[in-house]
């Protein structure tokens, strides 16, 4: 775990991933650009059916736009590819194997964060060290299309057992963005709601102005 990481994820409120599958014909680094702009705290490369080798030169790329822009950036599924594109760290699922074997293959200060479909595997992943937990999804999603919901009540559930940086995901949008804030999210992540917007900045600045105003932080 590492702490002082761990304490920039407890007050990032927008985890935005750059989901290659919904960008068809535009540039990712504009795209993160724009992202950037609309002030998310968190970008993660996700590349669902592309070879490491395949994603190398843009995960450079992106590592270096985001350090240089005070953003956090997470690799999704491939730690190797994570510690030699320098980037913060790592994201895996539940069927990635033991954090500890993940860990090996990153450098010192890299993190690591766990999906976690429900309050047992949410406790585990703590307790196995994973330094920030995705919570969902929370609604049905086009993103991830084999999981059920996981509900509402879950999101407080998870808050009150665990303290690591929770981040809600799954068919979160500025539409329902409320009502997983009452549900307890401190904090969310947002893909095609993002990845789809008319005017990306604009549409991550209006995520944000709506968490600041009513998440309560402390937790
Ligand atoms: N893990 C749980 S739901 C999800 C992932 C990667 C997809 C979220 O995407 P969207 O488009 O914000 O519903
Ligand atoms: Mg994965």
């Amino acid at each position: 775990m590492n702490s002082s990481v761990v304490s920039s994820l407890q007050a990032t409120s927008l985890y935005g991933i750059l989901d290659l599958g919904y960008l068809g014909s535009r540039d990712p680094l504009l795209i993160a650009g724009q992202m950037i702009e609309g002030g998310v705290g968190v970008i993660q490369l996700r590349a669902k059916g592309k070879q490491e080798s395949a994603i190398f030169d843009l995960s450079l790329r992106l590592s270096t736009l985001c350090r240089d822009s005070g953003v956090f950036y997470i690799v999704n599924d491939f730690p190797d590819l994570a510690r030699e594109t320098k980037a913060n760290g790592v994201h895996v699922g539940q069927e990635d194997g033991a954090l500890a074997e993940i860990r090996k293959r990153l450098d010192q200060g890299q993190i690591v964060g766990r999906s976690t479909h429900g309050l047992d595997q949410a406790i585990s992943a703590e307790q196995e060290g994973a330094d920030y937990i995705g919570i969902g999804p929370i609604f049905a999603t086009p993103t991830k299309p084999d999981y059920s919901p996981v509900g509402m009540r879950l999101i407080a559930e998870v808050h009150k057992a665990v303290k690591i940086p929770g981040f809600c995901i799954g068919g979160i949008k500025l539409e329902n963005l409320d009502q997983v804030v009452e549900a307890g999210a401190k904090r969310v992540v947002i893909v095609s709601g993002i990845l789809q917007a008319e005017n990306i900045r604009d549409y991550c600045q209006r995520v944000l102005k709506k968490i600041g105003a009513t998440v309560k932080r402390g937790e």
